[in-house]
C-alpha cells in the first residue's frame, strides 16, 4: 500500500449533511419532495447531475431553461457555502486526523478525490491542507464519480500504481469509481449502500494505519 485517496463529504467530514440541508431547502422551494434515501444517490455526484435528479424527481426538467437551472445551483451553493463558513477542526470526523497523521509518518501518499468544487475550501476550514500531498483539480476532470477519472488522477499526481491505493468513499458512485480504477475500495456506511466495497466500516472510528494495512490485498 502506497497510497490512500480520501473522498471528502461523508469521509473526512460531514458535509454531506450540509449539502443534504442546501438542497432540501432549494427542493422545498421548489415543492419537490425530498428526503434521506433520495438524498443517498446525491452523494459524491457533481452540482448539475444533483439539480438534474432533483428536477427529475419533480417533473420540473423541462420547466428551466439552462440559465434558470444555472441559478438555482447557484442558489444551492450558496446556501451550502453558508452553512460551511462556519466548519472548524472540531467537525474532522473521528478517527481521521490520527490516520493522516500515522499515514504522513510511514510516507504513506494522501490525496482528495472529491467531486466538490469548494473541497479546498473545506480543506482549509479543517486545517487539514497540509497533510494532503494531492488534492484532485474537479474542474479538470472531465467524467465524475461513478467514472474512475477522478481516483485515477489522483494516483497518477501521487506518482503510483492504482493497485498500490486504497480508496475510502461513503458513496455508492464513489466506490464504483475506486473499483473501476482498479484500487482496493473502503466503504463508510452500511454494506447496502456500499455494494462493491472490499471492506465496509460503520464509522471512521474504525480507521486506522494497522487496520487498513491488515484488509489490503493487492
Ligand atoms: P459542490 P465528495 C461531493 O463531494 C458530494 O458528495 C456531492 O453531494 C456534491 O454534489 C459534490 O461533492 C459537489 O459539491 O457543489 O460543493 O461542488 O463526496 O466527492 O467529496
Ligand atoms: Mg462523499
Amino acid at each position: 500500500m502506497k497510497a490512500v485517496i480520501f473522498d471528502l463529504d461523508g469521509v473526512i467530514t460531514d458535509t454531506a449533511e450540509y449539502h443534504f440541508q442546501a438542497w432540501g431547502s432549494l427542493a422545498a422551494a421548489l415543492s419537490i419532495p425530498f428526503d434521506r434515501e433520495f438524498n443517498e444517490q446525491l452523494k459524491g455526484i457533481s452540482r448539475t447531475e444533483s439539480l438534474d435528479k432533483i428536477l427529475a424527481r419533480g417533473n420540473l426538467s423541462d420547466k428551466f431553461s439552462e440559465e434558470g437551472k444555472q441559478e438555482l445551483a447557484t442558489r444551492k451553493n450558496t446556501e451550502y457555502q453558508r452553512l460551511i463558513s462556519a466548519v472548524t477542526p472540531s467537525d474532522i470526523l473521528p478517527g481521521i486526523k490520527a490516520l493522516l497523521t500515522e499515514l504522513r509518518e510511514a510516507r504513506i501518499g494522501i490525496a482528495l478525490a472529491s467531486a466538490s468544487k469548494n473541497a479546498t475550501f473545506i480543506l482549509e476550514r479543517l486545517e487539514l491542507a497540509y497533510y494532503f500531498d494531492s488534492v484532485v483539480d474537479v474542474t479538470a476532470i472531465r467524467h465524475g464519480k461513478p467514472d474512475p477519472e477522478i481516483f485515477l488522477t489522483g494516483a497518477a499526481n501521487l506518482g503510483v500504481q492504482p493497485a498500490d491505493c486504497i480508496g475510502i468513499e461513503d458513496a455508492q458512485a464513489g466506490i464504483q469509481a475506486i473499483k473501476g480504477a482498479g484500487m482496493f475500495a473502503v466503504g463508510v456506511g452500511t454494506p447496502s449502500q456500499m455494494q462493491g466495497a472490499d471492506i465496509v466500516v460503520a464509522t471512521t472510528a474504525e480507521l486506522s494505519l494497522s487496520m487498513l494495512e491488515s484488509h489490503f490485498i493487492r
